[in-house]
């Protein structure tokens, strides 16, 4: 049976660990337990492994939990359900709490998920009653859903603390094998839209769109998207998170498609708009357009290590308000395991930062709206566009989409 997740080598998931309690310690004064807690089955099978407790094991089991205990030695204990012998027939094998999982993941101990509740009693008594998981306040998911579980399981006795601020920095920055990732998730993106956007002219509906793309992203490994795809045709492109996609494409009219791939659990997330026939003939779209694309290229211009998003936004933004468009969202977001990844958005830009450049401008009542969203590595002096490869320039994008 092949052990599944584990993108990254296994020495990367150990010191990420250890540089954790590290943080804990430093952020909270005492030696804290962390626990994470893996996706259970359905969740899993829906969607993917949990961001938070991927990143410190990549293990890819559902019903897994993490705790490091800098209470005790050995620190870092992995906890996984053996399964029930006669579901194999169903659900294929697991990976139980045996020695070949415990040296796949680099850990100090494997267990039976069935003693996670006794081994966090114990380090609570070691701790003094103290414990961190990690609750994201701007968009919760499965980890944050774990917190308020474990909050309400453990009672007013134990202090349960947010880990999520301290060990976000750590996730802001990339590694290399990261970066790689990143890469291979655009890849896969340039070329799903590469094989889609020729089509779109001889295409009728949002929906076949949407399939298309969702088919090539997922093709190379059958990895989960890294969002439900947006393709909004003609007024839908001015709806932020349109998520229907099942209306008929409007002849000559714009189309916004955002949409992205994963590989190694690193998201890509790109947006591009495009006339749905081919061509920008429409001088309405193609005037707005251009606007966008001089704000995208003043993020691309100005991202570099010590600006902040703020500044960053206040300089590329400008065109658009200019003209007098509105601004209804911010430029730029953190990508990595998540499409949105955690992270303090006033902390300066720094090298191995990974973020979002996409400014927009909707105008439902006009019938369109339209988004230019490319992915920025953050470098010594600057950044690379990691998204270049897939055209946005009024000639780039009619070369693409001819057949
Ligand atoms: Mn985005």
């Amino acid at each position: 049976m092949p052990i599944r997740g584990l993108a990254l080598p296994v020495a990367t998931y150990r010191r990420r660990r250890r540089e954790a309690l590290k943080r804990l310690h430093a952020a909270f004064g005492e030696r804290v337990p962390l626990l994470l807690i893996g996706n259970d089955e359905t969740a899993l099978r829906r969607d993917r492994q949990d961001p938070w407790f991927d990143y410190f094991c990549g293990c890819a089991e559902p019903e897994a939990a993490l705790l490091l205990d800098p209470t005790r030695s050995p620190h870092d204990t992995l906890f996984l359900d053996p399964g029930d012998p006669s579901r194999v027939i169903w659900d294929g094998a697991r990976l139980g709490p045996d020695e070949k999982a415990r040296r796949a993941h680099g850990v100090d101990a494997v267990a039976n998920h069935k003693r996670l509740d006794d081994a966090v009693a114990l380090a609570l008594h070691r701790s003094g009653g103290l414990l961190a998981m990690c609750h994201r306040a701007r968009e919760p998911g499965g980890q944050a859903a774990a917190f308020e579980r474990w909050k309400a399981k453990l009672g007013s006795r134990v202090t349960l603390l947010n880990a999520e601020d301290p060990l976000a920095a750590m996730r802001l920055i990339k590694d290399a094998d990261e970066v790689a990732w990143h890469r291979k998730a655009i890849a896969l993106t340039a070329a799903g839209l590469k094989t889609v956007l020729p089509q779109i002219p001889t295409l009728t509906n949002e929906a076949e769109v949407a399939a298309l793309l969702t088919m090539h992203y997922r093709k190379a490994a059958y990895g989960p998207l890294a969002f439900p795809p947006i393709v909004g045709s003609a007024a839908n492109g001015a709806t932020l998170h349109y998520p229907f996609n099942d209306q008929p494409l409007q002849r000559g009219k714009p189309l916004l498609i955002d949409s992205g791939a994963t590989a190694g659990g690193y998201c890509a997330d790109v947006t591009r708009t495009l006339p749905q026939h081919g061509r920008f003939d429409d001088k309405r779209f193609r005037e707005v357009y251009e606007i966008v694309l001089q704000a995208n290229a003043l993020g691309r211009k100005h991202a570099k290590p010590g600006i902040t998003f703020e500044e960053l936004n206040k300089l590329a933004w400008a065109p658009i308000i200019a003209a007098g468009f509105t601004k209804h969202h911010g430029l730029s977001h953190h990508i990595g395991l998540d499409v949105h990844d955690p992270g303090d958005r006033s902390l300066p830009l720094a090298p191995g930062m990974i973020i979002s450049n996409e400014p927009g401008v909707y105008l439902p009542d006009e019938g369109f709206g339209i988004r230019i969203e490319d992915d920025l590595l953050i470098t010594r002096d600057g950044c690379e566009e990691l998204t270049r490869a897939i055209p946005k320039d009024v000639r780039g994008v009619e070369s693409w989409m001819k057949r």
